[in-house]
């Protein structure tokens, strides 16, 4: 089998759509770390801080104002379940990070509720990652992430941060809130990293 039909969204064989260790589920399982924070739009910011100290922040008018993409991807969580083509609608971050001017190579999200993970900067440009606000045409729900939420569907979902409220760019990585409690710093589903070691 080529790589190429390892990343081709909804086409082929179902079973060349799950990762290895996968199973595919019709539900949407809700999977938080701690309580649902409840942040109204008018008081939601997004912001994002460059290695030189340098900060860039979007209120909600200012996100709703961007480009908007609709991406339809199947995501993957490190508890094993898969969920085939899901559609979202959200600013992709290579519209947020167009204008900011940063050498980083490594970023960490964060999130109001305190959640973090973190992910090469790499894996946020070309398409691959959006601030996602809206889940099957309707505004995403607070248990889901709501307001808005990181989306990097070809990553483990735990790196799309729910309730994303910025970015840091770093010169140097700093493992978030599952890395730094064993998951795998990365987390390629097709790899199946999900753990230290793996
Ligand atoms: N802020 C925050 N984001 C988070 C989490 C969390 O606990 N807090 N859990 C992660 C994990 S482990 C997964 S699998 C997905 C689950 O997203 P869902 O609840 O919308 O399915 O969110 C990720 N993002
Ligand atoms: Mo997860």
């Amino acid at each position: 089998m080529s790589v190429i039909s390892q990343g081709f969204q909804g086409r082929g064989r179902r079973d060349d759509r799950l990762p290895p260790g996968q199973y595919e589920t019709h539900d949407f399982p809700v999977l938080s770390a701690g309580p649902t924070p409840y942040i109204s739009v008018d008081e939601w910011q997004f912001t994002i801080d460059t290695e030189d100290g340098a900060r860039h922040t979007w209120s909600w008018q200012d996100l709703m104002a961007l480009p908007k993409s609709t991406p339809h991807v199947d995501i993957h969580c490190v508890t094993r379940w898969s969920k085939f083509d899901t559609d979202w609608e959200g600013v992709s971050l290579d519209v947020l990070l167009e204008d900011v001017e940063s050498a980083a190579e490594y970023a960490l999200v964060s999130s109001y509720g305190g959640y973090t993970t973190n992910l090469p900067l790499e894996d946020l440009l070309d398409g691959k990652a959006w601030i996602a606000y809206a889940f099957d045409g309707r505004p995403l729900a607070p248990e889901h992430g709501g307001p808005a939420r990181l989306l990097v569907p070809h990553l483990y979902f735990w790196k799309s941060a729910k309730w994303v409220r910025g970015i840091r760019l770093l010169d140097q990585d700093e493992p978030g809130f599952w890395e730094t409690a064993g998951y795998h710093n990365y987390g390629d589903p097709w790899h199946e990293q999900r753990y230290w070691g793996d």
